[in-house]
């Protein structure tokens, strides 16, 4: 399974195709857009939140709710697209207005700068129009899909926000049960309640401030079978595979399976899951620390993923830069954005540890028809059984 996505942040539209779906996946319309709606929610968020209201359209690979194994086309719709069609037009642009939204002070942090060497633009919003995680909204509805795949075959996904700025445990690796108790309407859909209120004060602080606040997010799946991904080959692994997917979220810097960072301070009995058996519950670990990966490949516990978000890198008071069109100093410009972004984040981890899980099964199972997919994993099923 795989997406592609096109769109400007300020552009008429988001485009999503997203191919290798199985044919016979029932999808479920209020599922998909409620994960838009989560991406869309958050304490800390700026006001283009207000203008979206985020919706899948699908045009293509879907019939009568069901897939049909060709590619799946989806679009979501920029309401903000109209503010901005004097600057953000595809065909005519009105000078004055692109005039007026040039960036011309790169942003610390984000892409602007190096971006605009690379392609050649001199007015930076080329790049800023791209590199901005609206994009995210693209990903989140690309993995609602592959949700759908995965819960076929019972597999299913949460995450919370660990830590916001100083508040909260940035090391705390959350169970499934504490995953299950995280309000997708609490202001930052923290892990841990008792942490919620530190975390909106440290966002109100950092507003107040001018400043942009990170964290840390933890998202895991129950229900996947034994043996997905391989330790055969390096760019089979599913942990470097999940990382990637993880890393490639804008604004995330680090990501960790299981205990993670904290694995490499402790001696190997305090780190390694010990191998227990019974009749009745077969293999099976009292502990989970691995994040249900070994050697690149699931062992049946719960997949868990930490991801380590950096503040945001448009700050309201700006950062010491330089004008590109003069050379001189320059603070990085400003324009509308989060304080922090952090609980959407967890949302899109989500979708795309989904992608990659989903692409993980069918490359197991097989990947033209949900029957055939089945039948295979039955099939692995009982013979796991015998092991
Ligand atoms: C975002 C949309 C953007 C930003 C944010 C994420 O909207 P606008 O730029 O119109 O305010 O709110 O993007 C960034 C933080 C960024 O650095 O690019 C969204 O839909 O999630």
């Amino acid at each position: 399974m795989h997406f592609t996505t096109a769109g400007e942040s300020h552009g008429p539209q988001l485009t999503i195709i997203v191919t290798g779906v199985p044919a016979g996946v029932t999808l479920d319309r209020d599922r998909i857009n409620n994960d838009l709606r989560r991406r869309q929610h958050g304490y800390g968020r700026g006001g283009r939140m207000k203008i979206e209201s985020d919706e899948a359209e699908i045009t293509a690979g879907v019939r009568g709710g069901e897939t049909l194994g060709s590619p799946i086309a989806i679009t979501i719709r920029n309401r903000d697209f109209e503010n901005w069609r004097g600057a953000m037009d595809p065909w005519e642009v009105d000078e004055q207005e692109a005039h007026k939204r040039r960036v011309h002070a790169p942003r610390p942090g984000h892409v602007d700068l190096a971006g605009g060497m690379k392609y050649g633009r001199r007015d930076l919003r080329d790049i800023l129009e791209r590199a901005s995680a609206r994009e995210t909204a693209s990903r989140v509805a690309a993995g609602a899909i592959a949700k759908e795949l995965l819960r076929a075959f019972g597999v299913e996904l949460r995450s919370g926000v660990a830590s916001v700025g100083a508040a909260g445990d940035p090391d705390y690796s959350a169970t499934w049960e504490e995953l299950g108790t995280v309000d997708d309407d609490s202001p930052l859909r923290a892990v841990n309640r008792e942490h919620e209120q530190a975390m909106v004060a440290e966002v109100d602080k950092a507003r107040e401030a001018g400043e942009t606040l990170g964290g840390t997010i933890v998202v895991a799946a129950r229900g996947l079978p034994v043996g997905l991904g391989s330790y055969v080959q390096w760019n089979e692994k599913l942990d470097g595979r999940i990382a990637q997917a993880i890393l490639s979220i804008h604004a995330v810097k680090a990501v960790a399976i299981g205990d993670g960072v904290g694995a490499a301070r402790r001696v190997g009995s305090e780190v390694h899951d010990a191998i227990y058996f019974d009749e009745e519950r077969r293999y099976y670990r009292n502990t989970n620390r691995a994040g249900g990966l070994e050697g690149g490949v699931t062992n049946g516990q719960d997949v868990v993923v930490r991801a380590f978000m950096k503040p945001i890198s448009t700050l309201r008071r700006g950062l010491p830069s330089v004008d590109t069109e003069t050379r001189e100093a320059h603070r990085s410009q400003w324009e509308r954005s989060d304080v922090t972004a952090v609980p959407a984040c967890g949302v899109v981890c989500e979708a795309m540890l989904a992608i990659v899980l989903a692409d993980a099964m069918r490359e197991k199972f097989g990947g033209d028809n949900l029957n055939d997919m089945r039948t295979a994993y039955e099939a692995y099923q009982a013979r796991l059984a015998r092991y």
